[in-house]
């Protein structure tokens, strides 16, 4: 529960600036899974959840056994999609999603899991006031990117929880980054 309409991103992006192929993650990495797991998943207090906010085609690139993720409100951002499972939210838009999620205090934390348009929409509004942007120290084919941002109206910060330095997953080198707007 917070008092104010304010919210994060979390994605993972290539060193070519990429977050998806094909309707898919481009790579495999484990251990930066279940980074985004435990990041988006843990609150402080029992009874009350996080909220992960999504686009059409992230919802449908999580695997079936994935989905919806768990231990997490799920809402989804479609003006097309008529039907999700039960306790899935749906929203045409995302400014909705957020003024009515802001009213429910069963809510600990809101994070915008992508993909490419919820991203772009979310680096331009002032109250995404954090960005968890893992870099990937690979190239990769991708078709959809991350959008460029004000790099000026962040900075770089760190943060409880969130491991320093170079980590490595079946040789893949990637470093967890967190940048707050100024
Ligand atoms: N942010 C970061 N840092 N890494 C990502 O891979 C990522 N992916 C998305 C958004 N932000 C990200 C969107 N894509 C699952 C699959 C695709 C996806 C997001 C999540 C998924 O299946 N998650 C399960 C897996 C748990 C596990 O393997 O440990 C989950 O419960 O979170």
């Amino acid at each position: 529960p917070t008092d104010d309409m304010v919210y994060s991103v979390i994605a993972a992006v290539s060193k070519n600036g990429g977050i998806g192929y094909k309707g898919n993650l481009p790579w495999k990495i484990k251990k930066e899974m279940e980074y985004f797991n435990l990041m988006t998943t843990r609150v402080n207090l029992k009874g009350v959840q996080n909220a992960v906010i999504m686009g059409r085609c992230t919802w449908q690139s999580i695997p079936d056994k994935y989905r919806p993720l768990k231990g997490r409100i799920n809402v989804v951002i479609s003006k097309t999609l008529n039907s999700v499972p039960e306790g899935v939210l749906l929203y045409p838009k995302l400014e909705e999603a957020l003024k009515s999620l802001y009213l429910n205090d069963r809510i600990e934390n809101l994070w915008v899991i992508g993909g490419s348009g919820l991203y772009k929409e979310a680096v331009n509004d002032k109250n995404c006031k954090k960005l968890f942007i893992t870099k990937i120290d690979q190239e990769y084919l991708c078709d959809t990117f991350f959008p460029d941002f004000d790099t000026k109206k962040f900075e770089e910060t760190s943060e409880a929880n969130v491991p320093k330095g170079i980590q490595e997953d079946n040789g893949i080198k990637y470093e967890f980054k967190v940048f707050k707007r100024l």
